[in-house]
């Protein structure tokens, strides 16, 4: 049951999705955290059907600050580490094993999920997912294949994994950990996983995909 592994779940307006993924998750992992980043939904209600702790953002604050939530969360309950998976169905609770597999396997460092087949993708997502991956894999020197995959593990011990990303930049996260972890000499192991779509679009547009590219060189220099 991963017993030294917290999953912190994201969640903000999913009432159509978070009953499936509790359903299947509680039968597999035993500690898990939902933080709800304010849904103003019944996303709060369906989650109180399921054995898991909720913590309720009184305001939105974004996905980035829902993960340090969850980071001091785990911190403040002795987890030895934290898995981050989204709340909206897009990540399988297979994969959430496998990648927690790993890191109880290798114990150190980061382990993050790569979306193998991006056909599943509209075209906007997959063309912007691949220049981000190729311009990153140029300027760090290191091939990773989805910098900004939501669904990720690591020990809670490794001080390279921080992110300063929020407000408006809230999604720029992952990438930021992923380019911190790097340029940090952390161990990144990376596990294929699914690619499943959504029926709606959040994630990023064209300009907040540049803005990114932007932030991933100026992390890579300063
Ligand atoms: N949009 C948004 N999502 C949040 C927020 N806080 C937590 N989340 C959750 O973060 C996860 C990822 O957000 P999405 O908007 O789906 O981002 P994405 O998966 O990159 O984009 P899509 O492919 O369009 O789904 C989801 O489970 C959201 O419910 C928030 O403040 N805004
Ligand atoms: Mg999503």
């Amino acid at each position: 049951m991963f017993d030294s592994v917290l999953v912190a779940v994201f969640t903000y307006n999913e009432e159509n999705k978070i009953s499936e993924v509790l359903e299947k998750m509680c039968k597999k992992f035993k500690n898990i955290l939902v933080v709800d980043n304010n849904s103003q939904d019944n996303t709060l209600k369906r989650i109180s059907n399921y054995p898991v702790k909720c913590i309720h953002h009184k305001y939105n604050l974004g996905k980035s600050n829902s993960m340090k939530t969850a980071l001091d969360y785990a911190r403040i309950n002795n987890f030895e580490y934290l898995a981050f998976i989204d709340g909206d169905g897009q990540h399988s609770i297979s994969d959430l094993e496998k990648i927690c597999n790993k890191i109880l396997d290798i114990k150190n460092g980061l382990v993050i999920g790569f979306r193998e087949d991006l056909t599943n993708l509209n075209l906007k997502k997959r063309i912007g997912t691949k220049i981000l991956n190729k311009i990153f894999t140029l300027l760090y020197k290191k091939k990773i294949s989805d910098i900004q995959c939501g669904l990720r593990v690591f020990n809670i011990s490794e001080k390279s994994i921080k992110w300063e990303s929020s407000g408006l930049q809230h999604y720029f996260a992952d990438a930021e950990i992923t380019c911190n972890a790097i340029k940090n000499g952390c161990q990144i192991s990376q596990i294929p996983i699914q690619t499943i779509t959504s029926d709606k679009f959040k994630g990023m547009n064209i300009l907040q995909g540049l803005y990114l590219l932007i932030m991933i060189v100026v992390w890579r220099v300063f």
